[in-house]
């Protein structure tokens, strides 16, 4: 009998990770996580893009929270598949809970599933799902010193979003300072500025994700 030992938690998740990486390319599925402290935009977020793309491809979402069915509810009108995973007390999603969930949808239909992380800026950075695309928000009430406070999510993702530009003028969030500061961290990283309150700079984000699904990249 073989056994394998796996070191620790991180090594457990990433072989979880892969597995269900394997199980995306399997079904031609493209996976976003959606990571950004609570209240920062992800589920008005989720609604806006599910609206603008799910005429033009197949959409489902897998919504995350410590309890509560409150942003699935959210997504209802939308009629989409669409999956909420209570962590019961833990603080960010992982790639078992992502599997747990997988046998809820019918995986060959899907084109696209984003996946809303718990809230929170620190641990769902570490924890991998399989996803092809980390994709974050940062809201400009939550101040332009968050990329250095709380590097990790910042240095990990492919997108960042600032979301609340509407706000911009109540708030002190220098944006290039923002901009400038995450660079440094991340020169891959791709910045777009969005307002869902007004809508203003979220036609670049659908225009970008939809060439991402497209081409599986
Ligand atoms: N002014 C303004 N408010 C926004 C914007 N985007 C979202 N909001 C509001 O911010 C609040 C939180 O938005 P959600 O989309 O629920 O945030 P979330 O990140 O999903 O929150 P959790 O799931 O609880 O972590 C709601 O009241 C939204 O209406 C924006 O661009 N401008
Ligand atoms: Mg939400
Ligand atoms: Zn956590």
């Amino acid at each position: 009998m073989e056994i394998e030992i796996y070191e620790g938690v991180f090594d457990a998740n990433e072989q979880l990770a892969r597995e269900n990486q394997e199980t995306f390319k399997k079904s031609g599925i493209y996976v976003v996580n959606l990571m950004a402290s609570p209240g920062a935009g992800k589920t008005s977020l989720v609604m806006h893009t599910v609206s603008n793309l799910k005429d033009r491809m197949a959409i489902g979402v897998i919504e995350g929270d410590i309890a509560s069915k409150v942003d699935a509810m959210k997504l209802k009108d939308l009629e989409i598949p669409v999956v909420q995973i209570n962590t019961g007390g833990a603080c960010h999603l992982d790639a078992n809970m992502i599997k747990q969930a997988l046998p809820h949808f019918d995986l060959n239909s899907l084109d696209l599933l984003i996946v809303e992380n718990v809230g929170n800026l620190v641990c769902p950075a570490e924890f991998r799902l399989g996803e092809n695309l980390k994709v974050m928000i940062l809201s400009v009430a939550e101040g332009d010193d968050k990329p250095l406070k709380y590097p990790l999510m910042f240095s990990e993702t492919d997108v960042l979003l600032i979301n609340k530009i509407d706000l911009l003028e109540f708030c002190d969030f220098d944006l290039e300072r923002a901009r400038d500061t995450v660079k440094r961290m991340n020169d891959r990283i791709a910045i777009f500025e969005i307002s869902c309150r007004t809508g203003e700079g979220l036609k670049a984000w659908f225009d970008y994700l939809y060439d991402k699904v497209s081409k599986k990249e």
